[in-house]
């Protein structure tokens, strides 16, 4: 990874900009949602800030603060001088990301990420190896001396929280906790943030696991685990990959979740040193050394045999 472009650049940039465009991958996640609206938070005092979302599920971050600013589509009347992006490791992964194509050199890119196949896309690169975007966010504001609110506060507690597995994955450094304690006399509610994270399982979600666990096929002699969601089954919020990350002795796992015929998402989560990034870009997709993911635009039963036949060949 090359290293991050200095925190004062960025400073140095948003000091002239007036309008901020926030944004970040499809599918957000607790991290890509909690730092985009905490950085809004951060920016909204003398900037006029928007933040888009696409197709995220509102029912999974209830919980969070859900200001005004936040838009599902894209602003086109939002005349942005800056485009900041949070944890996407390339603009492919934005949903539309024609949008904020900077053909015309009309606005700055801010690409703040923290996963390893990054691409730096961004005018200025806010990369690093860190447990979340959470994390860095945290990291710049103290060092950039920019306030942080009880509710930017429970914002960055819950994106860290969420990319570490409630502190438990091997992403977790000293200074994370560190980071996570300060959080909470800032204002963050930990009990709160893990039980709406927790807690909160539909009568669908275990419907999910029922499919999840009736299809779950164990290779024990290969260490891998998959299993299949078709697309009939309930729309549930629950993460099944979590779920069978439980089994024992099997360092290699693997959900596909058929969304429509012709779409399928994929997820892998290595427990050793089987990087699934490396694997994930094989089909096209990415993501982290031990949490990766991919799109198949084919049916179902091609990419099963085409992933599972690559991992077998390995
Ligand atoms: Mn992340």
């Amino acid at each position: 990874m090359k290293p991050c472009d200095d925190y004062h650049q960025f400073n140095n940039h948003i000091k002239s900009s007036k309008q901020i465009l926030i944004t970040a991958h499809q599918y957000p996640d607790t991290d890509a949602l909690g730092s985009c609206i905490s950085l809004a938070e951060a920016l909204s005092e003398d900037k006029t800030v928007k933040v888009w979302i696409t197709k995220g599920d509102a029912k999974e971050w209830e919980y969070l603060p859900k200001p005004s600013y936040v838009e599902k589509d894209f602003p086109h009347d939002f005349k942005f001088d800056t485009c900041i992006v949070c944890d996407c490791s390339n603009l492919e992964r934005v949903d539309q990301h024609e949008h904020i194509q900077n053909s015309a050199h009309s606005f700055t890119t801010i690409n703040i990420d923290h996963h390893a196949d990054n691409n730096f896309f961004g005018d200025i690169n806010l990369v690093k190896s860190i447990s979340s975007v959470g994390e860095l966010l945290f990291e710049m504001f103290t060092e950039l001396g920019i306030p942080i609110s009880p509710m930017m506060a429970t914002c960055l507690y819950a994106a860290i929280s969420f990319d570490t597995g409630r502190f438990a994955y091997s992403n977790v450094t000293n200074k994370t906790l560190t980071s996570a304690s300060q959080l909470v006399t800032l204002g963050a509610n930990p009990h709160h943030i893990t039980q709406s994270m927790e807690e909160n399982k539909s009568e669908r979600d275990f419907q999910l696991i029922k499919i999840a666990i009736d299809n779950l096929v164990i290779n024990k002699n290969q260490g891998f685990a998959y299993t299949t969601i078709p697309k009939k089954s309930p729309k549930g919020s629950i993460k099944i990959i979590d779920f069978i990350r439980q089994l024992k002795d099997i360092d290699l796992l693997i959900v596909f979740q058929e969304l429509q015929s012709k779409l399928v998402k994929v997820n892998l989560r290595s427990k050793s040193d089987v990087n699934v990034s490396k694997i994930a870009q094989q089909f096209g997709g990415g993501g982290h050394n031990k949490a990766a993911g991919i799109v198949f635009n084919k049916d179902l039963e091609t990419c099963q045999l085409e992933l599972l036949q690559y991992i077998q060949s390995r």
